[in-house]
């Protein structure tokens, strides 16, 4: 265990870095490197301490899941006083009054008839979910055949095989190739530079891609089709904004072809893209929406489905005694992930944090277009508090120069993420002008000193 008091040195070498199977991390690099820039023991604000006693500041949030910045005692407190009172409550054929209540927080802050809400304990769960819910949906309307899944090319739906399946982001499929659901189908991505680098906010080119949607149903025919699943803005794969009038033409070809829309907002919701979800800040309504990370600040691990009551009331036939969806996890609805819930929403709504992030949007935006010009730079881009920018290969290698643009950037006391050359940045509602300023100022000696 990493003794917070011990000296910086100590704690690095003798730290056996071997067993830990380090999740989407290149495991021999970090442990070749001992990186102690990147062993963190305390989060508090804006900032990650490192072994070393190094302040990062953190400018993906976490990973896109603490917009409050860390540590927020309201937070704290409020997991402290639900572990005193029940630290667990089984969630099958039981509840607390507290999940019910923040199911109801949650419903009332959803676009639409979306109010009834499940809770699971991450976004690939959420989005497994929420697959199930619409197969069955189908089903019990009578209409089996609906079972493909139309999913969108560079989309992230996190690593369970139904996520996996819809996903589009080959490194992460490759290797599952065999185990991936039969009759998936993809959207093409609406990622175009030639049409769109350095935009900023929504490209306005694009929207027409909407229209492969029913090429798509003209292929296969809408009463094989059950959901067409898109994250509002692509996260994962480095800020893909949704093109002017896109989210409303699939909306538009899903209700012509009684084909389920799936927005996948565990990135985009709660407040990250200057209202409370994708769907209210794009103007597109889906039936069911799939939640994680910034519902409770990623203080415990937490997930979700908000479906469409319809969605719901055609769940609830047979025997009211009887089940009806068998589905669920020993850990949804946990105390500590609900106490958390609760005082994060307190704080997003005491401390309009929908707002926040579009002011701190505002600085953000600007910053990362004045990186337009500086050397290898081939887009910026920007919605709300997320923006990425796209840095040309390096010769045959492509994916390093963005790993040595993170490490130096570690260096100047800042941590933002890389996928392949982009570099994706979504610092906390909490941030300031200044520290905005600083972060796009680290970026661009970064962009310099690996040029
Ligand atoms: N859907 C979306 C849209 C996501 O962004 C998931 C599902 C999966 O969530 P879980 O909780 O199962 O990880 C995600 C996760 C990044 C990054 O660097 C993005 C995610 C996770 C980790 C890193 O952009 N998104």
């Amino acid at each position: 265990m990493i003794d917070t008091g011990s000296p910086a040195a100590s704690v690095g070498a003798d730290l056996n870095l071997d067993p830990y199977w380090m999740p989407y991390t290149h495991n021999r690099y970090f442990k070749q490197h001992r990186p102690l820039d990147r062993l963190i023991v305390s989060a508090k604000g804006a900032y990650y301490t490192t072994v070393e006693g190094q302040q990062l500041f953190d400018g993906l949030s976490g990973l896109w899941c603490s917009g409050l910045g860390h540590g927020d005692p309201r937070i704290v407190d409020a997991v402290k006083q639900q572990l005193d009172r029940a630290d667990y409550v089984p969630g099958f054929q039981l509840g607390s009054p507290a999940t019910f209540e923040l199911a109801d927080r949650i419903a009332q802050l959803a676009p639409g008839d979306l109010n009834r809400v499940f809770f699971t304990n991450s976004g690939s769960e959420a989005v497994d979910t929420a697959m199930k819910m619409a197969l069955g949906y189908h089903r019990l309307r009578g209409e089996a055949s609906r079972t493909r899944f139309i999913g969108r090319e560079k989309a992230y739906h996190g690593v369970g095989f139904g996520g996996l399946s819809v996903g589009g982001m080959v490194a992460n499929r490759k290797m599952f190739a065999a185990a991936m659901l039969p009759g998936v189908d993809h959207l093409p991505h609406t990622y175009n530079p030639a049409e769109m680098a350095f935009s900023r906010g929504q490209p306005t080119w694009g929207a027409h891609l909407a229209e492969e949607l029913e090429r798509l149903v003209a292929l296969h025919d809408a009463s094989t089709i059950a959901a067409v699943i898109v994250e509002p803005m692509q996260g994962s794969v480095g800020v893909v904004i949704p093109p002017e009038g896109y989210l409303q033409r699939l909306r538009e070809i899903c209700t012509r072809h009684g084909i389920l829309l799936i927005f996948d907002e565990v990135i985009c919701g709660f407040g990250r893209m200057g209202d409370w979800f994708g769907a209210q800040a794009f103007g597109a309504t889906s039936d069911l929406i799939t939640f994680a990370k910034g519902v409770n600040n990623g203080t415990v691990p937490m997930g979700g489905v908000i479906a469409d009551q319809k969605i719901y009331d055609t769940f609830m036939q047979g025997p009211d005694y009887a089940v009806e969806l068998f589905h669920g996890y020993t850990y949804s609805g946990h105390p500590l992930a609900v106490a958390a819930a609760h005082a994060t929403l307190d704080i997003l709504t005491s401390d309009a944090i929908p707002q926040r992030f579009a002011e701190v949007g505002t600085w953000l935006g600007e910053g990362v277009h004045s990186l337009r010009g500086e050397p290898n730079v081939t887009d910026c881009r920007n919605y709300s508090a997320a923006a990425a920018f796209d840095l040309a290969p390096i010769e045959g290698k492509p994916g390093l120069r963005a790993i040595r643009l993170f490490e130096n950037a570690l260096k100047r006391g800042v941590l933002i993420r890389f996928t392949g050359d982009t570099i994706a940045l979504a610092p906390p509602a909490i941030s300031t002008a200044d520290e905005i300023d600083r972060l796009i100022e680290a970026m661009r000696a970064s962009i310099r000193a690996v040029a």
